[in-house]
C-alpha cells in the first residue's frame, strides 16, 4: 500500500478533511472501526472524488472498515483523527506505538489557513458565543469575509480553502479537538467557563481542563485570551502568567478591568473608565449564561477591532440559537422550551435559571461519569415534576432521591415524555428538555433530539 495521509473516522469531520487532503493534492487511506459503514456512500460525500479532474478523482481511495491492520498502519504518513474518537481506543494506541503522529481536522485545516482565527472553547455557551461573534464579523467584514465553524457543526475543513489574508474565522473548539493540535494559533481566544464534562474520555477535571488550556499554547504577546473571571481555575491560570494579553468578564460581579453585568446592565471597563454597552432587557436571550456570552462576544469583537455600535446593533438583533434554552411553543397555556443542548449538568443548570415559572423537567440519556447532585440541588422551587428516560434514568433517579427529590417518572421514549410532561404541566407553567446528559444511544445527536423533541410538542393538539 503506497504511503498517504490516514483520516480516521469518516463522519462530518473525517469526510471533510480527507476532502480537503484531496482537494490539496494529498494521497488518503480513509479509516472508520465501524465495519458496517457503507463504502460508496463514504465517497460520494467526497466532493474532490465526485468532481472530473480533481487531483484524485481518477484514483482509487483506499476505504478500510473495521479492524486496523498491520498494512495500513505501515502505509501512514501521519494521520487526522475525528473528534469524537478517543486517542486512547486500541487502533489509535496502535498507531502512536507504531510512531505515526495524529492530528485533530482542526489542526490539519489550520495548517491551510490564510487569515485570522478567532478559537471559542468552554464547557458551555460555546455554541451562542460562536455564533454571536460570528455574526458580528460578518456584519463588520461582509458574509464573504467571515466565517463560522467547528464544534458548531460545521467542519473547520470544509471551510478554510475559502480563507483569505483579510477574512476572519471563528472556530467553536471542544476539548476533543483541542486534544490534537500541535501549531494552532487563534489570535483572539476565549474559554467561557470549565465544569465537569467529558470525564469519560479526560478521566479527571485537570486533564479536561489541561486540554481547554491548550487553546493557547502557541499565542504571542499580541494575542489575546478572553476568559471568566468567576470561575477559579480560570482566574488562576489567566494570573499564571499567560503570554497573551488577559480580558477578563464577569456575569456576576465587577472585574478591575474587563466587562461585566451588575443591575440588569453590561458594562466596560477599560483604563478605569466605567461605560454602560446595553440593558439585559434589549436582547432577545434569557438568562445569566446567556448574558455571560454576550459579554465574552462584546470581549472577543472589541479586541477583534470591530466598533462598538455595530456589535451592540448585532447583539440586539440576535436570537437564541437552536437547541440552547429555545422557545418551542405556547400550548393551553403551558409554555414548551427546547435545551437539548443541555448535555452535562452544569448546562442544564443554566437551562432550570432562565425558567422563571414551575417546571416539568425532562432529563437523562447517555453516561458520560458525570455526577448530577449540584443539577438536583438546583431544582429548588421550579421543578415539579421530573421525567427521566435513557441509560442514566436509573442513577439520576437514585441522586434525586438522595436529596429528598421523589417527583420521578420514568419513560422509554420521547414520545412518552412529551405526553407525561402535557398531563402534568398546569396553564402558568414550563416544560423544559434539558437533559444534563449526551443524546448517544437513543438519538443521533442533540440536535435530532431536540428536533424530535420540537416536532412532537409542535403536533400537540
Ligand atoms: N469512529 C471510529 N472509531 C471510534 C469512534 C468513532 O471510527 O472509536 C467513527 C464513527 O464510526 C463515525 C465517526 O467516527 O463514523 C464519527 O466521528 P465523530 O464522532 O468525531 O463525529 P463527526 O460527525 O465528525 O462530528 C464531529 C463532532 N462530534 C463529536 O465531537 C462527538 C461534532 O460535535 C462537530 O459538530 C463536528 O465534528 C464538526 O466539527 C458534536 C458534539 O457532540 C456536536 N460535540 C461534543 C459536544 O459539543 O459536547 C464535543
Amino acid at each position: 500500500m503506497e504511503k498517504a495521509v490516514l483520516v480516521a473516522g469518516l463522519g462530518r469531520s473525517g469526510i471533510q478533511a480527507a476532502d480537503l487532503l484531496l482537494k490539496t493534492g494529498n494521497r488518503v487511506i480513509l479509516y472508520d472501526s465501524n465495519p458496517d459503514k457503507n463504502k460508496d456512500e463514504i465517497l460520494a460525500g467526497l466532493e474532490a472524488y465526485r468532481k472530473d479532474g480533481a487531483p484524485s478523482a481518477d484514483e482509487e481511495i483506499p476505504v478500510i472498515l473495521g479492524e486496523l491492520t498491520d498494512e495500513v498502519t505501515r502505509a501512514a504518513d501521519f494521520c487526522v483523527i475525528s473528534p469524537g474518537i478517543s486517542l486512547e481506543v486500541p487502533f489509535a494506541v496502535k498507531l502512536q506505538n507504531a510512531g505515526v503522529k495524529i492530528i485533530s481536522e482542526i489542526e490539519l485545516a489550520w495548517r491551510y489557513e490564510k487569515g485570522t482565527v478567532i478559537g471559542i472553547t468552554g464547557t458551555n455557551g460555546k455554541t451562542t458565543t460562536t455564533t454571536l461573534v460570528g455574526d458580528i464579523m460578518k456584519a463588520y467584514l461582509g458574509e464573504e469575509r467571515a466565517f463560522t465553524t467547528g464544534n458548531i457543526g460545521l467542519p473547520y475543513a470544509e471551510e478554510v480553502l475559502k480563507t483569505a489574508a483579510d477574512s476572519v474565522t471563528t472556530i467553536e473548539l471542544s476539548s476533543f479537538q483541542l486534544e490534537s493540535i500541535d501549531t494552532f494559533r487563534p489570535h483572539v481566544s476565549a474559554i467561557l467557563n470549565i465544569t465537569p464534562d467529558h470525564l469519560n474520555r479526560h478521566h479527571t477535571m485537570e486533564c479536561y481542563a489541561a486540554v481547554k488550556e491548550r487553546i493557547i499554547e502557541n499565542a504571542g504577546p499580541e494575542d489575546v485570551i478572553v476568559l471568566n473571571d468567576e470561575d477559579e481555575r480560570l482566574r488562576r491560570f489567566g494570573e499564571s502568567g499567560l503570554v497573551p494579553k488577559v480580558v477578563w468578564f464577569s456575569g456576576v460581579s465587577e472585574p478591575e478591568e474587563g466587562y461585566f453585568l451588575s443591575d440588569g446592565v453590561l458594562y466596560r471597563k477599560k483604563d478605569g473608565q466605567k461605560k454602560a454597552l446595553l440593558r439585559t432587557d434589549e436582547v432577545n436571550l434569557v438568562g445569566r449564561c446567556n448574558y455571560e456570552n454576550i459579554l465574552a462576544a462584546i470581549a472577543i469583537t472589541e479586541a477583534m477591532g470591530v466598533p462598538e455600535e455595530l456589535i451592540l446593533k448585532v447583539v440586539r438583533g440576535f436570537h437564541a440559537v437552536p437547541h440552547r434554552i429555545e422557545f418551542t411553543r405556547e400550548f393551553e397555556g403551558v409554555r414548551y422550551y427546547n435545551d437539548s443542548k443541555g448535555t452535562n449538568p452544569d448546562a442544564a443548570i443554566q437551562g432550570i435559571r432562565a425558567m422563571d415559572r414551575k417546571t416539568v423537567l425532562i432529563g437523562g440519556g447517555y453516561d458520560k461519569g458525570s455526577e448530577y447532585d449540584d443539577w438536583i440541588l438546583e431544582f429548588g422551587d421550579t421543578i415539579k415534576l421530573l421525567i427521566l428516560l435513557g441509560q442514566t434514568a436509573e442513577k439520576i433517579a437514585a441522586c434525586a432521591e438522595k436529596h429528598g427529590f421523589r417527583n420521578i417518572v420514568f419513560v422509554n421514549s420521547m414520545e412518552e415524555a412529551v405526553r407525561v410532561a402535557r398531563e402534568n404541566a398546569a396553564p402558568g407553567e414550563a416544560v423544559l428538555l434539558s437533559p444534563a446528559c449526551a443524546s448517544w444511544g437513543m438519538f443521533d445527536n442533540y440536535e435530532q433530539r431536540g428536533d424530535i423533541f420540537k416536532d412532537l410538542v409542535n403536533q400537540l393538539k
